[in-house]
């Protein structure tokens, strides 16, 4: 399915076409109908030859009611711009197709309406003024379609214009985080509170508990409905009605926004790309009272130009956007700046950081994931989908880290375990984020919640001498063929250790270990050195050091003769 909003100066001859096409009149409201103007949003929808369903948002073309388009126009696939022959080219024509450009629309028909009334001449040149306005937007090689509406004249060509423009218009990327911004809202006889909206984002299903934005009013989903049909579930891109439980009609408006709490970030600061329109006839500060478009919503609004001190009409700039309220955001999204004061459009954009740290005299944002990741150094994958929608594994345990904090971070950790010394760093004395990282860092080793230099290109570890350590174990002979300086050195990388001036390889402590650990789980009260010395078959001449190596790394303490065990007691 594929939603084409109309957009087009007023009286050019919208809602007629919509009703021609669909049969369905899109203005719903009994003044609309009386006074031949569309005031407010108006829906209809149809199926074409090929069988794709279309629906089609209906926007009102005067200036007054240009908040309503601008509600009109979030997610939607692509439009139709409405030009009647006779008038040609209008402002409404004009601001619509840029509020359309700034959306993020780039596919389109441009339908010339009330052929009926004019002569070849006057169509034919409306047809060249048109050609000639769209240049260089993503109009510019749109199909131009003649109609009457009344008569249906020019209908067929419409059709074949239609089908290829829902072949081209991509349809809506699914990020599982449901979000519908919200149209109308209403109270179905019998079935309580209906609100309507474009769900742009994620499935939806029937049972789904959501909250209603920026209230945060939970709801359940009693029935899903799109174009008068039930479904149980739906993806994203279709125009959807739902039916919630648990939360009265009056308490919502048009611009609330029903989310699943956990998927989205919700934000009152963004950070945005902002292109000023061309024929604004003065630039952009940040003195003025602004309202900022987004989805359905219309928020009041600060705005700061960042790294500048405006944007010149025509430009491109950054800018910090101050909302008054929260809304659901992740980078992408597209919004409209409209100055409330002298009541015009400014330009549009967008969104690139919904929740910027940096203060705006030094921010530069764009959507690069990796700038989030820097300017934060330490994120969880899952705050970092909130902020961008984009998945990264964790680098270090359940931590993301930047480059540069791994960097710093690592190198803190060598220098703190190389000032440790022979009895190594206790990575108990590091932060969570440290303790995480020493354990994958290849130059670190970690023995018994020790960290030490792991030397491995170390020549000396292949020494003749070393190597009988290992296969001796818990009963090593002395070291008479190796210099006591070199066993200190290697003591410095934990691969010997010395003990009441007997030198063991750490192998022998990982034994003592397991055998003090089989001890205390048959005997919680402690073991004695002769338990010690029996279970690992050795004489009291190991036994007594390796009991003192076990105390001294905390794996037991000493009560009275007994060991009981230790903190770090496996
Ligand atoms: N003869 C003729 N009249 C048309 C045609 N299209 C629209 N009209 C008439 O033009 C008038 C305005 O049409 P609407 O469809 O209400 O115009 P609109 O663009 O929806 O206007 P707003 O929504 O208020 O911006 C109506 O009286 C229509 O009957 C056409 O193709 N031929
Ligand atoms: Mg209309």
């Amino acid at each position: 399915m594929r939603i084409l909003a109309t957009a087009g100066h007023v009286d050019h001859g919208k809602s007629t076409l919509v009703r021609a096409l669909t049969g369905i009149d899109p203005d719903r409201w009994e003044e609309e109908r009386r006074r031949g103007l569309t005031i407010d949003l108006g829906f209809a929808h149809m199926v074409l030859p090929n069988g794709e369903r279309v629906s089609f948002i209906d926007v009102p073309g005067h200036i007054r009611f240009i908040s309503n388009m601008l509600a009109g126009v979030g997610g939607i696939h692509g439009c139709l711009l409405v030009v009647d022959a006779r008038e040609g080219w209008m402002p409404q024509t004009e601001e619509h197709l840029r509020i359309l450009e700034f959306v993020g629309i780039r596919h389109g028909v441009i339908v010339l309406t009330k052929v009926d009334l004019c002569d070849e001449d006057t169509r034919d040149f409306a047809i060249l003024e048109i050609r000639d306005k769209v240049v260089g937007t993503f109009l510019a090689d749109a199909d131009i379609v003649p109609v009457s509406s009344p008569s249906g004249a020019g209908f067929d060509d419409l059709h074949t214009a239609l089908t290829q423009l829902v072949h081209r218009s991509e349809s809506s990327t699914n990020r599982d985080a449901a979000r519908v911004f919200i149209d109308r809202v209403f109270a179905a006889k019998g079935s309580g509170t209906v609100v309507t909206g474009t769900l742009t984002d994620g499935p939806l299903a029937v049972g789904d508990v959501v909250v209603v934005s920026p209230s945060m009013l939970e709801a359940r989903i009693r029935a899903i409905q799109s174009l008068g049909e039930a479904h149980e579930s739906i993806g994203p891109g279709h125009r959807v009605a739902l039916n919630l439980s648990g939360v009265d009609h009056s308490a919502l408006v048009r611009g609330n926004v029903v989310i699943r709490a956990d998927q989205w970030h919700r934000t009152d600061r963004v950070d945005a790309r902002l292109d000023v329109l061309h024929d604004l006839d003065h630039p952009v500060t940040r003195r003025g009272a602004y309202t900022v478009h987004i989805g359905s919503d219309e928020i009041p609004a600060r705005l700061r130009v960042l790294g500048a001190e405006q944007i010149s009409p025509g430009a491109r700039g950054l800018v910090r956007l101050h909302l008054d309220r929260h809304v659901p955001l992740i980078p992408g999204d597209r919004f409209v700046v409209r100055e409330s004061g002298r009541s015009e459009t400014i330009g549009g954009g967008d969104i690139l950081d919904v929740d910027p740290i940096l203060p705006a005299t030094r921010a530069r944002p764009d959507r690069s994931v990796e700038r989030v990741i820097a300017e934060r150094r330490i994120i969880t994958p899952d705050t970092l989908r909130l902020l961008t929608g984009v998945e990264v594994p964790a680098t270090v345990d359940h931590w993301i880290l930047s480059p540069d904090e791994l960097a710093r971070r690592s190198e803190t950790i060598r220098s703190r375990v190389d000032a440790a010394g022979s009895p190594g760093l206790d990575i108990a004395t590091c932060d969570e984020v440290d303790r995480s990282l020493v354990t994958i860092l290849d130059d670190v080793r970690i023995m018994d919640g020790i960290a030490r230099r792991a030397d491995a290109d170390d020549p000396l570890v292949d020494h003749p001498a070393i190597a009988r350590l290992e296969q001796q174990r818990c009963a090593p002979e002395s070291c008479s063929d190796i210099a006591p300086a070199e066993l200190r050195r290697l003591a410095r990388t934990g691969v010997v250790f010395e003990s009441d001036g007997v030198w063991f390889h750490r192998c022998a402590l990982d034994d003592a270990h397991d055998a003090a650990r089989r001890l205390l789980e048959m005997d919680s009260e402690g073991f004695s050195v002769s338990q010690l010395r029996e279970t690992l078959g050795i004489t009291r001449k190991h036994a007594v050091p390796l009991a003192g190596a076990l105390d001294a790394r905390g794996i037991t303490r000493r009560r009275g003769d007994k060991r009981i065990a230790g903190p770090r007691l496996r």
